[in-house]
């Protein structure tokens, strides 16, 4: 196959890249489509034409496809997952769970399709009445990134479908593979050609002609920083309704009066699994003085129990980082990191295994101040700091002095704190004795300052992004 889907046909691309497995990279899952302007051009006009009759399909038709896809992605979960792991690295259990996932999310947004209402009330002026309802935005571009390959391309598919939008998908490059797979279980759900449309190919040819055309009505991306401003700059002109999800530079602020092993078990999901690579991972953990000692040294011991090697071996608990150009990136910030002061108590090396990956141990520096690169930037790898607080207001003030604000997270066992915290904390999502990581798909995901820009994603928030409110007024 290794094509991309435009106007409901299989197209060859305009030239073809190579899908290496980062656990073993003589495994080349497929050379896959990349295409071009003219070919993305081709799917954003598809997309256009049927739109204006796409919106007017119903209700109960577009639920029932939505339906039918969450089905499908559910009864393949396991030959999906193993695509999905074989492909970016995390390993098979949350390659599975991630599909799942997306099933779920298909299936929630069935029922928002058919659940979608408005207002209706009298207006100031005696006799007049006036309605507020949401109409589909048109044509939308979605830009997703390699880490959650089939989660973050459906909960921002799904949505724009069931609100009557017509779709042109743009996935990274690295995952190929799994944007096809989750192309075909849309393209045979029986949507009219023209509706969902994936393009495969760089930002380049591909991610500048969505982020550019005219017809193009809204863009949802997640990414980095800087290329979410790009898009936020370039649509600015055309006034394109934008959804950015950036980075985080999460913290999860660990209580004298934790439960240690809750806060450790925490430390080590919200930092490492996925390999560390999750925008709401764990970077910077917080730590009361008392309770210091005595999580740094079970954290380690925890992370380097950890079992990490290819993604697909069964009893992997960490997969690959997921590429080489990041695994420089995570090397240079270890390096960074030694070089500002901070103390590496372990990891920072490249692992050998049976197979020839991009194997990185799980690394934690100590005695690092809030104030370093490795705690201001986000590296999207296996690398926690840990940053001592001498109490909870230290800590708090530490935990929202960055300019991210995703996710942030506390274990305490403490009413008092963890109610404060939810109220005090600057981030988008709070999490209390629970990984930063790992969210629901039923209420709304996203942060605040450079994390994320308009309006929320994931469940009944999502109709703000992908709907347009239109209110009517008549005089009977
Ligand atoms: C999660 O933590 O379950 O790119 C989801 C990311 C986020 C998704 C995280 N947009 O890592």
């Amino acid at each position: 196959m290794n094509k991309s889907y435009i106007d409901g046909a299989w197209v060859e691309g305009s030239s073809a890249v190579a899908d290496l497995n980062p656990s073993d990279t003589s495994d080349c899952i497929g050379d896959f489509a990349s295409s071009n302007k003219a070919q993305t051009n081709d799917a954003i006009n598809a997309a256009q034409k049927i739109s204006g009759s796409w919106r007017e399909s119903g209700i109960h038709q577009r639920a029932e496809m939505l339906d039918r896809i969450g089905s499908e992605i559910l009864s393949r979960k396991e030959e999906l997952g193993t695509l999905l792991s074989r492909e970016e690295g995390k390993v098979l259990a949350e390659g599975i769970g991630e599909v799942e996932r997306a099933g779920h999310i298909f299936k929630f947004f069935a029922g928002e399709a058919v659940r979608i209402a408005g207002v209706s009330m009298d207006s100031v002026r005696p006799g007049v009445d006036v309605e507020v309802v949401r109409e589909p935005i048109g044509v939308v571009g979605i830009i997703t990134p390699w880490n959650f390959p089939i989660a973050i391309p459906a909960w921002k598919i799904a949505p724009a479908l069931a609100f009557g939008n017509t779709v042109v998908f743009k996935p990274a490059t690295l995952v190929p593979a799994s944007a096809q797979s989750l192309t075909q279980i849309i393209a045979e759900s029986g949507l009219p050609a023209g509706v969902f449309n994936l393009v495969m190919g760089s930002g380049q040819e591909v991610g500048e002609t969505i982020v550019n055309s005219p017809l193009v009505n809204a863009i949802s991306f997640t990414g980095s920083v800087a290329t979410g401003r790009e898009i936020l700059v370039k649509t600015a002109e055309r006034q394109a309704r934008v959804q950015l999800e950036m980075g985080g530079k999460n913290p999860l602020i660990v209580l004298d009066d934790a439960d240690l092993e809750t806060a450790v078990e925490c430390a080590i999901n919200g930092a490492f699994y996925s390999t560390g690579q999750r925008c709401t991972a764990s970077s910077r953990l917080i730590v009361g003085a008392d309770i210091h000692d005595r999580f740094v040294e079970r954290l380690i011991e925890r992370m380097e129990s950890l079992i990490v090697d290819h993604a697909l071996k069964p009893g992997t608990q960490m997969g690959p980082v997921v590429d080489d150009r990041q695994f420089e990136e995570d090397l240079n910030y270890i390096e960074v990191g030694c070089s500002e002061g901070a103390e590496m108590a372990t990891g920072g090396a490249r692992l050998e295994r049976d197979t020839d990956g991009y194997y990185l141990a799980p690394t934690l520096f100590i005695e690092t101040n809030n104030a370093m690169r490795i705690n201001q930037e986000e590296m999207f790898g296996p690398i926690a700091s840990v940053i001592r607080a001498h109490d909870y207001e230290e800590a708090l003030t530490v935990a929202n002095d960055t300019d991210f604000g995703l996710s942030a997270g506390i274990c305490t066992t403490s009413l008092k704190h963890a109610s404060h915290f939810k109220r005090n904390s600057s981030a988008g999502m709070v999490m209390v004795n629970l990984p930063t990581a790992g969210v629901d798909y039923h209420v709304p995901f996203g942060g605040r300052r450079n994390s994320s820009f308009g309006p929320r994603e994931q469940g009944q928030a999502a109709e703000q992004f992908y709907t347009a409110t239109k209110t009517t007024y008549v005089n009977p």
